[in-house]
């Protein structure tokens, strides 16, 4: 008989208990006790400077006026939203003892209404409640910013509506805050893309990174290339048509959002080879040509960076897409290009032998990388990339941003150092995957990253514009979209906007979940992160 194998056998025991004890916990979760509850009407995220009085001011709904000393779309509009937002959910009545709230004067001080919202827009504002109220801020910008923590503070105390007097001076400490979503693994219905519109202004997130297609569907319906999205979407109901993304862009920008759409390349473009197959690499297999589509086989996804064709459509296809998208940058993608397809086609060897590339995939990435960053800029656009190009050493322009996906909670510091330290702009997201499921959930390690945490010089932190919570919906679809985000997004949201001293997070906890229960009341169906229920709400 064989001699008992000591290691074979030990080894998995071994793993057995430090897994099950290192990495599971099989204990119930004890939820804090209730009761430790912020006063309510405490703003999330928290604003730089608070000040609150304990003189209650009352607010009668039917003499309620909002007025703004500028003419403007998106202050009329958000207006509207903001009187059924603050008085919608209420029957009310209104208390004789304390003084009445007349209403919210605005003053925007550059006097103008803007047009589309940027990166360099300026999302200050101060707000002083006392017996009258006024917003003031520059731009109309910081307006929207500040309406929003208006209607935080107002509160309902058993149908009589709330406000402290309250003195406050924002501003966010990174201009980029963004959410990330992927509508090529599942489809995303636009109402659901509006409630995650609404979710991100009700956090002050400023920036919807729009990972419109991937290797699985292709739902963007361009007009150059109808076959795109012909062939490529799920089906002819799993579409975003040109009036339905003009919807979602003008949604976002009432709400001082912008849209940045993602058309991910060279790699993850499986569906653009449905319809024009000639643009995938041909995978070689058995020394002859193998199918090019997309197969279970993740590999057939790559484009040909060695065919005029490629260029030649991607020119098209992008002046496309950078007047369809009014910002100033459009995401590249350029993530993951797995080679390889590359490897096994000879004609792709015939060609790097030609460059002087010699055997490096790389100089080929590179070649591609920055032949098609130089027809955006040539478009007048500035582009974001996911950081891969940059490790491979592609030469990209020195105002690109580059966005940190690798590392999870720790290790992303040595990317957001070797990145920024070359001299890019940087966008975190490593810290804020919502594709993964924790019990309990993730909030904790999402309020406690801070993307200015790394070993770097001030002129390298000074490139960290901000962050970007991302969801790639695999196994998230419209059912589950809206709780999978929030109110984990939030944590970030306020790591993102608050100042960085802002971050214990046992009295964040409770702050958070009146975040969330605002949300719910706002429609928003978000998940719990305590026992209980919310205040007079069935929920
Ligand atoms: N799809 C694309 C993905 C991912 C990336 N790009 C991804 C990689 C790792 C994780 C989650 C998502 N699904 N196009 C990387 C940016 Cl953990």
């Amino acid at each position: 008989m064989e001699p008992f194998k000591c290691h074979s056998c030990l080894v998995p025991i071994f793993l057995v208990i430090v897994g099950c004890h290192g990495y599971i916990n099989y204990l119930a979760i004890r939820l804090p006790l209730q009761g430790e509850r912020p006063p309510p009407g405490s703003p999330w995220p928290q604003p730089k400077q608070w000040q609150q009085s304990p003189d209650l001011l009352t607010i009668d709904p039917i003499k309620f006026q909002f007025t703004s000393d500028t003419d403007c779309d998106i202050i009329t509009k958000a207006f509207e939203r903001y009187h059924s937002l603050i008085f919608g959910y209420k029957g009310l009545w209104v208390a004789e003892d304390k003084p009445t709230l007349p209403g919210l004067e605005v003053v925007i001080s550059s006097k103008t209404c803007g047009k589309y919202p940027s990166l360099s827009m300026d999302e200050s504002y101060s707000l002083v409640i006392n017996n009258t109220a006024t917003l003031t801020a520059t731009e109309v910008w910081g307006f929207l910013r500040g309406l929003e923590t208006f209607s935080q503070l107002v509160y309902d105390n058993q149908g009589e509506l709330l406000i402290n007097k309250t003195s406050i001076t924002d501003v966010p400490r990174f201009p980029y805050r963004g959410s990330h979503l992927d509508t090529a693994r599942h489809y995303i219905p636009i109402p659901v893309l509006k409630q995650n519109l609404d979710a991100m202004s009700y956090n002050k997130l400023n920036v919807f990174h729009w990972h419109i297609v991937d290797d699985q569907s292709f739902p963007f319906v361009s007009k150059t290339f109808p076959k795109l999205s012909e062939k490529g979407a799920y089906s002819k109901l799993h579409l975003y048509t040109p009036e339905a993304v003009a919807d979602i862009i003008e949604y976002a920008r009432l709400r001082g959002i912008r849209v940045i759409p993602e058309f991910d390349t060279p790699g993850h473009t499986a569906s653009w080879g449905i319809a024009y197959q000639e643009l995938l690499t041909t995978c070689w297999a058995n020394g002859k040509p193998g199918v090019a589509i997309y197969n279970k086989h993740a590999e057939h996804e790559i484009l040909d960076p060695t065919k005029n064709f490629t260029y030649e459509f991607l020119g098209q296809f992008f002046k496309e897409v950078s007047e369809v998208f009014p910002d100033e940058y459009l995401h590249m993608g350029m993530d993951e290009g797995y080679y390889y397809c590359w490897f096994s086609n000879p004609n792709i060897t015939e060609f790097m032998t030609e460059q002087g590339f010699g055997k490096d995939y790389f100089k080929l990435e590179q070649y591609y990388s920055e032949r098609v960053l130089g027809m955006i800029s040539d478009l007048d656009k500035k582009y974001i990339i996911w950081q891969d190009p940059v490790e491979n050493g592609a030469q990209v322009r020195n105002d690109s941003i580059v966005t940190i996906w690798k590392g999870g909670y720790s290790d992303w510091r040595r990317y957001m150092e070797s990145v920024s330290s070359k001299g890019y702009y940087t966008i975190l997201s490593s810290c804020w995957y919502l594709n993964y499921l924790t019990y309990p959930p993730a909030w904790r390690q999402f309020y406690s990253c801070d993307p200015l945490d790394f070993t770097g010089s001030q002129a390298a932190k000074d490139r960290v514009l901000g962050g970007q919570t991302c969801l790639w919906a695999e196994f998230v679809d419209g059912t589950n979209l809206l709780t999978r985000m929030w109110p984990s997004a939030s944590a970030a949201a306020e790591r993102l906007w608050s100042p960085a001293e802002v971050r214990d997070n046992d009295t964040a906890y409770f702050r958070l979940d009146q975040q969330r229960c605002r949300m719910l009341r706002r429609g928003i169906p978000t998940e719990p992160l305590l026992g209980g229920y919310c205040g007079d709400y069935e929920w």
